[in-house]
This record gives structure tokens, C-alpha cells and sequence, in this order.
């Protein structure tokens, strides 16, 4: 897997891979060469995937251009579930090195498999990863992603010990020991979740550890949605770079999508993961530049090929040159998923839209829940946001006075009023991976 990356003039290791670069030409002539050798694996291990071709009289060699993949039937998370645990596998078992799976919030997890290769197609796009995020060898990073079943925190290791940088594997939680480990071992970058990241940055201040003054620059973060707004809230008060990751287990973990130095979308490691954007109902792909559902097909997985898997979050290709020089294409980062849209009073509603609107006000944390109640058989919103103590503290004037602006900055954004709660700090639960940011209890009574 080396060979996938450059040494640079004076001989030694540097951590940029070629196919960020590829030509176009080449690049499509890559992917096409995959996608039919993934399309052919897949009809031939994966029953679902044969007799959905069959239905619609396809075969692979129906594949003669990389547009024609938009003729093959989608996937999508219930083909996991219904098939579960082992059934959507193009390898035999003897061949899987790893297996993880993902929960979700419902009934049985998905299970995805690994072989060797893939467990380094997997090491290389999250070394790709790093290397966008400006890591390299002698870089010390504090792997804060869980170890488990969850993808982030194997996913990570693997890809930063390829780059050759030094690997704490803390995995999530235990806050007090991160952030002495933070200060003891000179810890330069850490990856975790953005919202377990703004609970660090929290206790830090509680223990009076000034993260400021720490050797720490870099912050990899992914795994849920985040604001422009809440990077700005991160890199200010840790004085580091903040940099958005995107994967998925269904597709292979970290590693699909990454940020580069210019923070303006995220380059998808193309020459793996094949990119569409659908129109979310009508299933039609979309050119480039317009907003819809992403669709990837996995080039090269072995285990468990997927072919144009519906991931229902939502974005567009960025059809643009990069100021990095990649040459593979961006996404815009993930904002919203198609399946976490709240409609209130007949408003259409994201939860990215209430964090970028609370984050404008001063005083507020990045510390907020969404509450759904239904009242009389109409949908509420009650949002519960923490203040400074001060504002807190303050007179009821002056909270007053607070909620007024916040009620506001959220009306502007979304168009309607909604409930709102101003609570002290630490009252809202604090997460160790995915923050809960919406509390669903309209059908709990
Ligand atoms: O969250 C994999 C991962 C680990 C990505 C660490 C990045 C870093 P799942 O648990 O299967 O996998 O969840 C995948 O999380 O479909 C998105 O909805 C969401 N998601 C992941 N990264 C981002 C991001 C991992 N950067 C689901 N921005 C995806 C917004 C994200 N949403």
C-alpha cells in the first residue's frame, strides 16, 4: 500500500497520495475500470444485487461508461437490515478480517465486513485524510473516535499509523484523562466527534487547562452534522484548525470525504467511492453543483461491495477546482439528512439551521437540545439552550432580554416562533460520540 504514496525529492516519506491528483482522464478511466470489476463481483456474490439486475434485464456488462451506472438499482439502509447479519457479503468468511456494525436507533444493528485489502483501502483513504488535514510523521494524535463496533476509532488508527504519526488510542470518554494526556504527551492533533470536542474544550476550562497554550493544532472531526458556526465557536477557543470528516460503516467507515487546508467542502476520495446526487424523490440524478441526496458506490470493496447506496444525507458536488490542487471533487459539508427534517406549523425544519441561529447570539454555549411534544394534537418545538453563568446569573431582566435576541436570531432563520428555554450550564446531557440533539416525544404518551 506504500506505493500509493509519494516520496517527496529529498527521499523521504511525504504523506500526499497520488490519486488526490489524478487527471481527470485518468482518474474516470480508474474509476470505470473499478466500477465494472465491483458491479460483476457483486452480481455474482450478492443474490439481492442479482435479482435486482435481473428484474430490470441488466447485467454487468450493460456498464459501458460510468454514466450507465445511473441504470442500476438503488440501495438503500433496509437492504442491510433485511439481510442481516451476514447477507449482503461477496466474500466468504474464511476472507473477513474484521467485521463492525452500526446501531442506529432502532432493532438490530447493520453489520459490514472487511477483508485484508480492504482493511487498506481503508488505512490509505484515512492516511489521505490526515495527510488533507496537514498531519504528518512525528504528529502526535489523540484518537478520542470510540474503538468498538463503531467505525471512527479503528478506522482513524489504522490510516494515522500508515502516515506514520504517533497513535494515542484513548477512544471517547474518560474526559479528565484526555486532557491530561492532551498537556502530558504534547498531543499536536485529536480527532473525536464535534460535540464531544466543545465538552473537552469545557472541562478544560473547569480544570483550568488552557488548551490555548497546549501543543494541540489540529481538530479531525466528523461522524455528525456541524455548523460553520460551531467550527468558528472550536477554533477560537482551542486556538486550533477544525476540519470536517465524512464517512459511513455502509460504505466503509471514516474515510469517504475529508477536508483540506482551504475548509471549503470536502474532497471525496473518488478513486473509491463513486459520488451521485439524486433527487431525493425522484431518483434522478442531478448534475454537478445541485443540492440533493448523496449516492456513492464503494470501487473497490471486497467483503461488501455496495452499489449506489442511498446514504440520505444531503449536499452537492462541488464542481469547482479546489485551492489545494486535488483533482478529486468536493462535496459541500453534510448539513442535514433527508430523514431529519422537523415540520412545525408546516415549516420545514433542520436541526443545523436552530445551531447556526443560536450560535450568532453571545452568551449562548454550544450546548442545545431540540424538544417535540405534540400538544392537542399539534407538533411543538421547545428548544433548551445553556448560557454563560453570567447571563444566567444575571437579572431576569437580562435573560429576558436574551431570550428576546434568540427568539429572534431562530425566527430569522426558520420563519415561525418556537418554544425556548434558556438553562444553566452542564443542565443538558453531554455526549461521548453522536450528540442527541433532537428529543422525539410526540408519540410518547
Ligand atoms: O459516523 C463514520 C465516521 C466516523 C465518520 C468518524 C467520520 C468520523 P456511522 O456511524 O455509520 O459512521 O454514521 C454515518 O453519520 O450518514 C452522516 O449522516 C453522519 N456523518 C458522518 N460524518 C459526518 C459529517 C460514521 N462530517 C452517518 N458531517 C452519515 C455530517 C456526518 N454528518
Amino acid at each position: 500500500m506504500q506505493s500509493e504514496l509519494w516520496n517527496d525529492a529529498a527521499g523521504g516519506f511525504h504523506p500526499v497520495s497520488a490519486p488526490d491528483f489524478l487527471p481527470q482522464a485518468q482518474l474516470q478511466e480508474m474509476q470505470l475500470r473499478r466500477l465494472r470489476a465491483v458491479v460483476a463481483r457483486a452480481y455474482q456474490h450478492v443474490e439481492l444485487v442479482r435479482q435486482r439486475m435481473d428484474e430490470r434485464g441488466l447485467t454487468p456488462d450493460h456498464l459501458r461508461t460510468l454514466d450507465d451506472l445511473q441504470h442500476l438499482p438503488f440501495m438503500v439502509k433496509t437492504d442491510l437490515r433485511d439481510t442481516y447479519p451476514f447477507g449482503l457479503f461477496a466474500s466468504p468468511m474464511s476472507d473477513v478480517v474484521r467485521l463492525h456494525a452500526s446501531s442506529g436507533t432502532t432493532g438490530k444493528p447493520i453489520v459490514v465486513a472487511y477483508t485484508q485489502e480492504d482493511i487498506e483501502v481503508w488505512a490509505s483513504v484515512m492516511t489521505r485524510t490526515f495527510a488533507a488535514c496537514g498531519l504528518h510523521r512525528g504528529d502526535i494524535l489523540q484518537n478520542a473516535f470510540g474503538y468498538g463496533l463503531f467505525t471512527g476509532g479503528l478506522g482513524a488508527h489504522y490510516g494515522a499509523e500508515m502516515l506514520g504519526a504517533t497513535v494515542i488510542p484513548i477512544s471517547g470518554g474518560n474526559t479528565d484523562r484526555q486532557i491530561m494526556v492532551m498537556r502530558d504527551f504534547g498531543v499536536t492533533a485529536l480527532c473525536c466527534t464535534p460535540s464531544y470536542f466543545t465538552y473537552l474544550i469545557e472541562r478544560a476550562a473547569e480544570l483550568e487547562a488552557d488548551l490555548r497554550t497546549m501543543p494541540l493544532k489540529v481538530g479531525i472531526f466528523g461522524a455528525e452534522p456541524w455548523t460553520e458556526a460551531m467550527r468558528q465557536h472550536i477554533e477560537a477557543a482551542a486556538d486550533i484548525k477544525a476540519y470536517d470528516i465524512y464517512g459511513l460503516s455502509e460504505i466503509i467507515g471514516p474515510g469517504v470525504a475529508s477536508e483540506c487546508a482551504a475548509q471549503d467542502g470536502l474532497h471525496i476520495f473518488e478513486d473509491h467511492f463513486y459520488p451521485e446526487i439524486i433527487d431525493p424523490d425522484s431518483g434522478e440524478r442531478l448534475p454537478d453543483g445541485e443540492e440533493g441526496e448523496l449516492v456513492i458506490t464503494t470501487l473497490s470493496k471486497k467483503a461488501m461491495p455496495v452499489i449506489r447506496y442511498r446514504t440520505r444525507d444531503i449536499t452537492r458536488i462541488l464542481p469547482e477546482p479546489c485551492r489545494c490542487g486535488r483533482s478529486i471533487r468536493r462535496i459541500r459539508r453534510i448539513g442535514r439528512r433527508s430523514d431529519d427534517m422537523i415540520i412545525i406549523r408546516g415549516v420545514n425544519i433542520y436541526p443545523s439551521q436552530i445551531e447556526a441561529a443560536l450560535l450568532t447570539v453571545e452568551g449562548t454555549l454550544p450546548h442545545y437540545q431540540i424538544l417535540l411534544t405534540r400538544e392537542q394534537g399539534l407538533d411543538q418545538m421547545t428548544i433548551e439552550v445553556e448560557v454563560t453563568p453570567e447571563v444566567f446569573s444575571d437579572e431576569i431582566r437580562v435573560m429576558e432580554a436574551m431570550r428576546t435576541r434568540l427568539a429572534q436570531a431562530i425566527e430569522r432563520v426558520i420563519g415561525i416562533r418556537v418554544g425556548l428555554r434558556l438553562v444553566e450550564p452542564r443542565s443538558i446531557e453531554r455526549s461521548q460520540g453522536k450528540a442527541r440533539r433532537v428529543i422525539d416525544q410526540r408519540n410518547a404518551s
